[in-house]
């Protein structure tokens, strides 16, 4: 074999792994590049730790690679016998005593991170704190709503929250157990059936601008056939932006303009789109995604790139590309005519049109 070809795949995977790695490290998806104030507490506890086991497993191997060598035996040394230790008091003290002393190193920060994660007192009806937001978050096979109790708005697949601030969460899920995961900025916590979760985050304006002003989320627990395309985004804007658009979605009342826009419209209310899907930002329903600001979504269905040409692919048939999802098969077949009509009007479903 020649001599240069050991070298060359060893080049090459590692030119493949640095290609492969080097997808990881997106700022809007990542833990390691921390969004907020929840995501900062949880990546110095990673660091804590990481640290922690690197240093252990350095000076293990220190250690055993010395007494390999030096213990080893020799030519002419055949029968030599070194001093036994077994049982010394001084070294199991010595290896008892620093594991606990770690372990108290690595307890005392998290226990106390825990419990400033777990500081919801702002959201607790006797410690109410008036300015602090609430969403209530319930999770659906396979799509996301997200409530604004005390504004009275609600939207799906799209968090939008203010900058800045703590936002604090209720969350729950509708049908199985599912798990809500924002990687940049924090989690993640269960949401469950028969009790409701709380916590609270923080969204860094600075990071949201570097991340391109949109986080991904994830659901987090294995929920059935479409569980890894369970996706929504967080659309972090400032506090200002944020009054405005929960009153657009407050007072929004869509009109179609074009005649297409009207055809689509009246599909809308015919082929009972309408009993599932509310389009008012006002309407709380729980059986699909509200539709108010459908148009200004990031992506359709939380994952298809949001053009008109994949919501007619997705309105077509919804099964290929989320398996098992609740819409499929609940109205009938559309002609192209009444695909591209229905397009039309849905993707004029934004604020900006009003
Ligand atoms: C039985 C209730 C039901 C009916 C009827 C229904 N849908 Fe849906 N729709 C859903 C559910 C549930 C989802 C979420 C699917 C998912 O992501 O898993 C959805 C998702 C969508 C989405 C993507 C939403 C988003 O936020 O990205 C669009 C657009 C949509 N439906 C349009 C329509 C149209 C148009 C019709 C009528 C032809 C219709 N739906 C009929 C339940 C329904
Ligand atoms: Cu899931």
């Amino acid at each position: 074999m020649k001599r240069w070809l050991p070298n060359m795949r060893f080049i090459s995977l590692f030119s493949l792994m640095a290609l492969l790695l080097a997808g990881c490290g997106k700022p809007f998806l990542s833990t390691l590049q921390p969004a907020g104030e929840v995501a900062d507490m949880q990546y110095s506890l990673m660091l804590l730790s990481t640290l922690m086991m690197v240093v252990v497993i350095v000076v293990v191997t220190i250690i055993f690679v010395y007494v390999v060598v030096r213990f080893r035996r020799r030519k002419g040394d055949e029968n030599f016998i070194p001093k036994q230790v077994e049982g010394s008091h001084k070294l199991e003290i010595i290896w008892t005593v620093i594991p606990i002393l770690l372990l108290i190193i690595l307890a005392v920060p998290t226990v106390s991170a825990t419990f400033k994660l777990a500081d919801i007192k702002a959201m607790e009806e006797e410690t109410r704190d008036e300015n602090a937001l609430i969403v209530n978050v319930t999770a659906n096979l396979y799509w996301w709503e997200f409530e604004y109790p005390d504004l009275g708005v609600v939207t799906g697949q799209d968090l939008v929250v203010p900058t800045d601030e703590r936002v604090y969460f209720n969350i729950k899920a509708a049908d199985v157990k599912h798990s809500f995961w924002i990687p940049a900025v924090g989690g993640k916590m269960d949401t469950n059936t028969e009790n409701t979760n709380k916590f609270w985050l923080e969204f860094d304006s600075k990071a949201t601008a570097e991340a391109g002003g949109l986080f991904y989320g994830k659901c987090a627990e294995l929920c059935g056939p479409s569980h890894g395309l369970m996706d929504f985004k967080v659309k972090p804007v400032s506090r200002e932006d944020f009054d405005q658009w929960i009153e657009e979605m407050k007072t929004v009342e869509h009109v179609a303009t074009t005649d297409l826009a009207k055809q689509g419209e009246q599909l809308f209310n015919e082929r009972n789109c309408i009993a599932c899907h509310a389009i008012n930002g006002t309407e709380k329903r729980p059986t699909a995604p509200n539709l108010t600001n459908f148009g200004d979504r990031s992506r359709i269905a939380g994952i298809l790139e949001h053009d008109k040409d994949n919501l007619i692919d997705w309105l077509k048939d919804p099964e290929t590309y989320k398996p098992g999802n609740k819409m499929t098969g609940t109205y009938g077949e559309l002609t192209e005519a009444e695909l591209d009509a229905l397009a039309e009007y849905l993707m004029g479903l934004s604020l900006e049109n009003k």
